[in-house]
């Protein structure tokens, strides 16, 4: 199939122009100004913004947490994300503690996603033990396309002590690999949970409490003088706060190459959430928490400077009856947020409306860094000739309001209920494929699994 896209603005990292776009089976095959084919089906996209592909490199579909399944697998929650203009997705796969391999938490997740997914589709490994068969692995993953990993300091099941840290850190590194990392001091929290415990206060409103931004900075402090120390990049995860942005700060202006990412939920949720009578706060329970006004305009200004390379979601839905699992305690209350089918509105709405960041941020922070930084780039996260066909266009003039009831997830909650949006995803092509038009799926699984390579900054 052939398509001709007509005078629409072409956003990349560093242009936003009237262009038009040729793609040619699952590629791009011209980009400029009065193309012609005669042979192709002709859109006119005047007055739409034509984004790459939007790429969530940070979300959780069919994932066990606090003994429940997240509610959105990746038939639904890869339908979400490319309604929402999002082309591809890097979920999480798991080693299993006690043992497991990463080969085998590859297959796992293979077999939670393969044949299921409406956009393109790969996984970073979280180590969760290490040693010397760990280590070997990292080759076959590389093998695999998996070039990126993940690491948590807290969660007992998942987390790995400061010595592996660095020994993971430093191993990945050797490989041209990094990790992102899930920064929050474990021990403290436990005591801080004991505490409050102790005090009778078992309400959702105590959660931001026990996971305090100081004890998120303190663990990206640390982190970075563990990667320090292994000489090795490495990337915070869903950074939420001003102290840990200046932690960040400081490691880069001692030389250190510091990768940080973000999600909608800190640019745009208060932690008085929390406090919403009728257990509503559960809704918003996810680690690290959502954080206070003063951090929100950190972490904008961050996006605005460059020093937060990626905006992804960290999406993982429950049901309101999943979060009720812990209405008499709410440590028990399943951790995750939707996300994958907002990311891309909400940032145009309230980043680039507001005029807090230009298109050309807003393209590099959805887009462009994620394929450079997931070893993906140029084939994704660019509208160059040879690149996937992955196309959101955005109607700036369309209108809608996010609502449990109208969105695509497989969950009865939306943590941005209300939300004005201006600005819709109108249609979406995934590798030449117009898998959304006029704001509908019309195509769905054609997602394919995607090999990457080293990263690219
Ligand atoms: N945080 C959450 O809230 N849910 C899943 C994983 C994570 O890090
Ligand atoms: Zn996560």
């Amino acid at each position: 199939m052939k398509y001709l896209l007509k005078n629409g603005t072409v956003v990349s990292g560093n242009s936003a122009e009237k262009k038009d776009i040729l793609i040619e089976g699952e590629k791009i095959a011209g980009v400029g100004v009065d193309l012609s084919a005669a042979d192709a089906q002709v859109l006119d996209m005047t007055g739409k913004l034509l984004f790459p592909g939007f790429i969530d490199a940070h979300t959780h579909f069919d994932l066990e947490v606090a003994n429940t399944v997240t509610a959105d697998d990746f038939e639904t929650g890869t339908r979400a994300a490319i309604l929402g203009g999002t082309t591809m997705v890097v979920d999480y796969a798991s080693q299993d503690k006690g043992g497991g391999t990463l080969k085998e938490g590859l297959a796992r997740w293979h077999k939670k996603a393969d044949g299921k997914c409406s956009c393109d589709y790969s996984f970073h490994m979280s180590i969760v033990e290490w040693n010397e068969e760990t280590e070997k692995e990292i080759r076959d993953m590389i093998d695999e396309g998996i070039t990126s990993f993940k690491l948590y300091m807290t969660y007992p099941a998942m987390m790995v002590d400061d010595g592996d840290l660095y020994r993971i850190i430093k191993a990945l590194n050797d490989f041209g690999c990094f990790a992102g990392v899930h920064c929050e001091n474990s021990g403290v929290i436990d005591a801080l949970i004991a505490d409050a415990k102790a005090d009778g206060r078992f309400g959702p409103e105590n959660h931001p409490l026990v996971r305090p931004d100081d004890m998120e900075a303190e663990a990206v402090h640390r982190l970075l003088v563990i990667a320090a120390q292994a000489d090795a990049p490495v990337m915070v995860v869903h950074l939420t706060n001003k102290k840990a942005c200046q932690e960040i700060q400081r490691a880069r202006a001692n030389g250190q190459t510091v990768y940080a990412e973000t999600c909608p939920q800190y640019l745009l949720l208060e932690d008085s959430v929390y406090s919403r009578p009728d257990f509503e706060g559960a809704k918003f329970v996810c680690a690290p928490p959502i954080r206070k006004k003063e951090d929100q305009d950190c972490l904008w200004e961050a996006l605005a400077n460059g020093e937060i390379q990626t905006v992804a979601t960290d999406q993982c839905s429950f049901t309101l009856a999943q979060k009720a699992l812990g209405k008499d305690d709410f440590t028990k209350i399943p951790g995750g947020l939707p996300g994958v089918e907002t990311r891309g509105t909400l940032l145009y709405t309230y980043g680039v409306r507001e005029g807090r960041i230009t298109l050309e941020q807003m393209c590099r922070l959805l887009s462009e860094n994620a394929a450079k930084l997931y070893g993906l780039y140029p084939r994704k996260g660019a509208i160059l000739p040879g690149s996937d066909a992955d196309i959101a266009v955005i109607d700036p003039e369309k209108e809608s309001v996010i609502s449990a009831k109208t969105h695509a997830y497989h969950t009865d909650n939306n943590p941005f209920e209300g939300f004005a949006i201006r600005g819709c995803i109108d249609q979406v092509f995934l590798r030449g494929n117009l898998a959304v038009d006029g704001g509908k799926l019309v195509k769905e699984k054609l997602g394919k699994y995607i090999y990457r390579g080293k990263k690219q900054m």
